[in-house]
């Protein structure tokens, strides 16, 4: 396994530069002299567990020109998705960022732990003060929890202009019922630099969604015009897949393509790394065999398509069906597309014909995972603590119990608590709730909380006019966030930080 890796991770690091073209014609240019050197595949140089795991990122501004449009992209040694890092669990990281932007900057470890080392979580002025332009900060930090997850950056609404990418953690004894691993990062994308489309919200209120209220998404059959929730605050304009996508118009820019043989199995980590949108997954003539959520193992499960929500991540396998190409679709909740191509090797034509989706009938749903290692919490105390989400478009802001972080009050923890989280969504919009330096137990609705064999994640989305229960064991001191993972939502304030006692 580890040579696939390492040959995998070579053959990605030249893929999967950033290479959007514009319907215009003009392409996002990367110099040469940025993208080469990489230092991926370092990470699985040397064989024994426990090591220490050395890497290098500079975080920089390349020239580009989505839709034709000059534009900066800020990326992680010059690519977008950054490059991949893997280690094996137990390992430690010490990775040396050096900030070549004019700005402060931090990075986030999304789904890692920090067991022990909460200086480390990368959240600019709660975890550290932000990484000054031209100076360097080492992140060092273990290995775990084993799984799929992301970094990026966790500094003002830096993370959608293209500083986010794969971090892969691998089980000590992996058990690989796959002929091969790929990662699969999808991520929206917008024509304009993110701090505009902050102060386009902050000013305008409503004025930046013009058109969202009201949208229908009929395309999921069953959907009831009351079950629908406001999508999203920021208009669809296109994503990518491995920093490969098409503006709309545009029928020629590549696709990132995986090359199957028939028979094959394929895992594919898929990493919702968007800012504003949830994203429905399938990949058309192929059942995905979901083993993996936020990095736990799960029972496998087979479906035809699944929503992952901003931050979550799932892995799937996916067998090489019948000869051609198909596509793989990641679709938001009001049908716009973003694709890449699944063609099993040698097939004719390189691109499957353009179409419409058609949802397989098995969709996925929370209820359906089950733990591979169930954990009772019938008898477990806890302490239940009650979080309830606000939002206002006019004026634009976006608060938890009322409060808007970073002007909120942290929540007391003691350490060897348990705590009962009581999410109240009373809102018209889903928000994906991602906590920091823990894993949570999804307990459910309240009126049928699951205590005997819940999923452990680290983020879930709390749907519109609805209340979700989780419960965690407060382990690992430190100052944490709890936060909403849409960039606009945080960046206004839908954030609370708990705050083990005695921390200094
Ligand atoms: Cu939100």
């Amino acid at each position: 396994m580890r040579n696939e890796h390492r040959k995998m991770n070579l053959s990605m690091s030249r893929r999967r530069f950033l290479s959007v073209t514009g319907a215009a014609g003009g392409s996002l240019l990367l110099s040469p002299l940025l993208v080469g050197g990489l230092p991926v595949g370092k990470a699985n140089a040397q064989e024994k567990a426990g090591r220490v795991i050395p890497f290098s990122l500079r975080v920089g501004i390349l020239p580009g020109a989505p839709y034709g449009v000059q534009r900066e992209v800020w990326a992680y040694n010059g690519q977008v998705p950054g490059p991949i890092i893997r280690a094996t669990e137990g390992d430690m990281f010490r990775i040396r960022v050096k900030n070549e932007l004019a700005r402060p900057t931090t990075i986030h470890w999304h789904g890692l732990h920090q067991i022990g080392t909460w200086r480390m979580d990368g959240v600019e002025g709660l975890t550290q003060a932000g990484i000054a332009p031209g100076a360097e900060f080492i992140y060092e930090f273990l290995a775990s929890p084993a799984g799929t997850h992301w970094y990026h950056s966790h500094t003002g609404v830096q993370y959608s202009e293209g500083l986010l990418a794969p971090l892969i953690i691998e089980r000590r004894e992996e058990r690989s019922n796959y002929d091969r691993d790929e990662v699969l990062v999808i991520n929206d994308w917008f024509r304009k630099p993110s701090e505009e489309i902050l102060q386009g919200l902050i000013r305008g209120g409503a004025g930046e969604r013009g058109g969202m209220q009201g949208m229908q998404m009929g395309h999921m059959p069953g959907m009831k015009m009351e079950e629908m929730a406001d999508i999203a605050d920021v208009p669809f304009e296109m994503g990518l897949i491995n920093g490969r996508g098409r503006a709309p118009g545009d029928t020629k820019s590549p696709l990132t393509t995986f090359e199957v043989g028939q028979g094959q199995r394929i895992r594919f980590r898929i990493i919702n790394a968007s800012s504003t949108y949830a994203f429905r997954f399938q990949i058309d003539g192929h059942p995905l065999t979901v083993i993996a959520a936020d990095g736990t193992p799960v029972k496998p499960v087979t479906v035809d398509n699944l929503l992952v929500s901003i931050g979550e991540r799932y892995d799937v396998l996916v067998e090489g069906k019948r000869a051609g190409a198909y596509w793989i679709r990641a679709v938001t909740l009001d049908g716009k597309e973003v694709r890449a191509i699944l063609r099993t090797r040698g097939a004719r034509p390189a691109e499957p014909r353009p179409g419409p989706v058609v949802w397989g009938r098995r969709a996925l749903t929370l209820a359906m995972l089950r733990p591979l290692e169930p954990v009772n919490l019938a008898r477990a105390p806890f302490r239940q603590v009650t979080l309830q989400m606000g939002g206002n478009m006019a004026p634009y802001s976006w608060t938890i119990n009322g409060q808007a972080y970073p002007q909120s009050s942290p929540i007391p923890v003691e350490r060897g608590e348990s705590i009962r989280l009581v999410l109240e969504n009373p809102t018209e919009m889903d928000h994906p709730m991602h906590l920091h330096g823990h894993s949570f137990y999804v307990l459910g609705r309240p009126d049928r909380l699951n205590l005997t064999d819940p999923l452990l994640k680290d983020t879930v989305d709390v749907p519109a006019r609805n209340t979700l229960v989780l419960q965690w064991a407060a382990t690992n001191p430190g100052r944490w966030l709890f936060h909403c993972h849409i960039e606009w939502h945080l960046a206004t304030g839908m954030a609370s930080v708990f705050e083990y006692r005695g921390v200094a």
